[in-house]
C-alpha cells in the first residue's frame, strides 16, 4: 500500500518521514527535474506500507514545479492514503492546502504536527471539531518527538485497507481461466486487472477494445475462447454465486413471495 505525506513546506514532512522509515529510506529525483524524490517503508504495520515524501507546496495549483510534482502523483499515482501533515502552530495557513488535498477522493488522514509546541503555549486546538467539520481523522502528534506516530499509522492503515476485488469464479467452468487472465493483466500491469479480467470473459467489447488489452489479444486466445455465449454464461455465474453465498441473507416475506407466485 502506497502513502503519500502532503503538507506545506517546513510542516515537518522529511522529520516524519524519517521517523517513520528510518533506514529503509531511498533518495531519487523525480522524473526529469531536480527535485528530491524520497521514498521508504514503514515496517511497523502489519502490512508494510511505502511511505512517499512529496515535495512541500502550499496550494495544488500548477504554477510551481512542486506543486506540479504533488498534484501529478496525487492524481496519477492514486495513492491509497495521503497523510497531510499540518504545522498546528500555523494552522490556518496549512489548511488552506488541506481544503484542496480534501477535494480528490483519495482517503486522508490529517496530522497534526509540532503539538509539543502547541501543549506550551496557550493557544486550544479543538481536534474533535476540526474532524467534525471536514470529515476526516485528525491526529495529533509530535514528529520531532516521535510522539502518537504508531497511533498516526494505525489509522492510516484502516483508512487505506485494501479491498480484496470480489471473486465470483470458484469452482466455476471460469474459474482456471479467470486466474490466468488475472496472471496476465496482473504481470502486463493493466490496471484493475480482475475486474478486466471478468469484463473480458463477459466479452466486453469496450474492455476488449483498449489498447492495452489489445496488445494482448494472442496470449488471451492461448487462454480462453469468447463467444457470444460468454455474456450469458457469465450472467450465470453471477447468479449463482448470489443464490449460493447470499441467499441466507435475503429473507424473502413468505407473503410476499406467495402473493407473487
Ligand atoms: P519539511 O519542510 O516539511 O520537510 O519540514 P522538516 O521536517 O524539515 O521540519 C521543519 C522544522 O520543524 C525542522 O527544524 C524540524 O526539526 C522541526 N519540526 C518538525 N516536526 C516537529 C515537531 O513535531 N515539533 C517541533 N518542535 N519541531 C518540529
Ligand atoms: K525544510
Ligand atoms: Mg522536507
Amino acid at each position: 500500500m502506497k502513502i503519500a505525506l502532503v503538507g506545506n513546506p517546513n510542516s515537518g514532512k522529511t522529520t516524519l518521514f524519517n521517523e517513520l522509515t528510518g533506514s529503509t529510506a531511498k533518495v531519487g529525483n523525480w522524473a526529469g527535474v531536480t527535485v528530491d524524490k524520497k521514498e521508504g517503508t514503514y515496517k511497523k504495520a502489519k502490512t508494510p506500507m511505502d511511505i512517499i515524501d512529496l515535495p512541500g507546496v502550499y496550494s495544488l495549483s500548477p504554477y510551481t514545479l512542486e506543486e506540479v510534482i504533488a498534484r501529478d502523483y496525487i492524481v496519477n499515482e492514486q495513492p491509497d492514503a495521503i497523510i497531510n501533515i499540518v504545522d498546528a502552530t500555523n494552522l490556518e495557513r496549512n489548511l488552506y492546502l488541506t481544503t484542496q488535498i480534501l477535494e480528490t477522493d483519495i482517503p486522508v488522514v490529517i496530522a497534526l504536527n509540532m503539538m509539543d509546541v502547541v501543549k506550551k503555549t496557550k493557544d486550544e486546538i479543538n481536534t474533535k471539531a476540526i474532524e467534525q467539520k471536514l470529515g476526516v481523522p485528525v491526529i495529533e502528534i509530535s514528529a520531532l518527538r516521535g510522539e502518537n506516530i504508531h497511533e498516526l499509522m494505525n489509522v492510516v492503515a484502516a483508512l487505506a485497507k485494501k479491498r480484496e476485488p470480489l471473486d465470483i469464479f470458484s469452482g466455476t467452468q471460469l474459474e482456471s481461466s479467470y486466474r490466468s487472465l488475472v496472471d496476465l493483466f496482473t504481470k502486463h500491469n493493466v490496471k484493475q486487472p480482475c475486474f478486466t479480467a471478468s469484463k473480458v470473459l463477459e466479452n466486453d467489447e469496450k474492455i476488449l477494445s483498449f489498447d492495452e488489452v489489445k496488445a494482448l489479444q494472442a496470449e488471451i486466445e492461448k487462454i480462453t475462447t469468447l463467444t457470444e455465449d460468454n455474456e450469458a454464461l457469465m450472467a450465470d455465474i453471477r447468479y449463482g454465486y448470489i443464490d449460493e453465498q447470499l441467499r441466507s441473507a435475503i429473507k424473502k416475506s413468505k407473503v410476499l413471495g406467495e402473493m407473487s407466485t
